[in-house]
């Protein structure tokens, strides 16, 4: 976006769950049942990458299986509300902010629907799969993988996010432990900014960052009546 938003609002996998994509850390979450070794990181996937691509290739299809919810339409009724505007940063690599009529957002560990070529490096938009190992439409060898930001790489955009953070007037958390860096650094680099902290989530975050304002409760619930506050006077 042109100017810097007022609102910054960093989401993880709860404001998906009811949306029915599965967290991470929860008790049925996601690396309860994969090692993270294995299906998100690069050395995993130089292993194995048949069992990466099933991976990947089942989320994209229960991503796309899945429609936005009460949270998700709620953040984008705010972006249309909201001036100077409002910039979603998101850790989650399904496209359901989108798909609710956000227009600024980022993906900072990547997107579901995008592949990426280890030969020529394209980023290219992809809602197939990849377990059938397809070529890559720029140069042709079939190296293409999920564009995704495993552990030990470098995430996306970082350099837009942290302008971001610094400048906004609100930093809104949603539906992350906070426990992945960097984007579980950004709270307090927006406080250190002069940004006024909020935590929307289910639970409270283990070892806690001191929000200013802690709301706890299902996002479905619990975003949509704060967005209803921020045109307050
Ligand atoms: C990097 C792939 C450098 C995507 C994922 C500083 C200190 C310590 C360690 C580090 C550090 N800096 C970097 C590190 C290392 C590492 C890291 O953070 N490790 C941690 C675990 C200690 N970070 C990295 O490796 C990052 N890279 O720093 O690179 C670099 C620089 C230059 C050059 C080279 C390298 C890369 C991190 C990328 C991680 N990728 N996965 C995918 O498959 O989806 S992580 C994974 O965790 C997902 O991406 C996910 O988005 C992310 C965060 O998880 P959450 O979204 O928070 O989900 P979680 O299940 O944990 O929590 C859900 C929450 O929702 C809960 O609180 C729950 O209560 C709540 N909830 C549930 N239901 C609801 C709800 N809330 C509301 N309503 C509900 N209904």
């Amino acid at each position: 976006m042109d100017v810097a938003p007022r609102i910054v609002v960093l989401t993880g996998a709860g404001v998906s769950a009811e949306s029915g994509l599965q967290t991470f850390r929860s008790a049925d979450g996601l690396w309860y049942s994969h090692r993270i070794t294995d299906v998100a990181t690069p050395e995993g996937f130089a292993r194995d990458p048949a069992l990466v691509h099933r991976f990947y290739d089942q989320r994209r299809a229960d991503a796309l299986a899945a429609v936005p919810n009460a949270a998700h339409r709620a953040l984008a009724r705010l972006e249309r509300d909201v001036d100077p505007g409002l910039a979603i940063v998101t850790q989650n690599v399904d496209d359901l902010h989108e798909r609710a009529g956000s227009s600024h957002v980022i993906h900072l560990h990547g997107e579901l629907n995008s592949a990426l070529c280890t030969a020529c490096g394209s980023r290219l938009r992809w809602t197939a799969t990849l377990g059938d190992r397809p070529p890559c439409p720029e140069c042709g060898s079939r190296t293409l993988r999920p564009d995704i930001v495993w552990f030990g790489e470098a995430v996306y955009h970082l350099d837009a996010i942290e302008a971001a953070t610094r400048a906004c007037e609100t930093f809104a958390v949603v539906g992350t432990s906070g426990v992945v860096y960097p984007a579980a650094g950004l709270a307090a680099l927006a406080r250190a900014h002069g940004a006024r902290t909020v935590l929307l989530n289910l639970e409270a975050q283990d070892g806690g960052f001191g929000y200013d304002e802690v709301r706890l409760g299902p996002a479905s619930e619990v975003v949509p009546a704060w967005v209803d506050e921020q045109g307050e006077p």
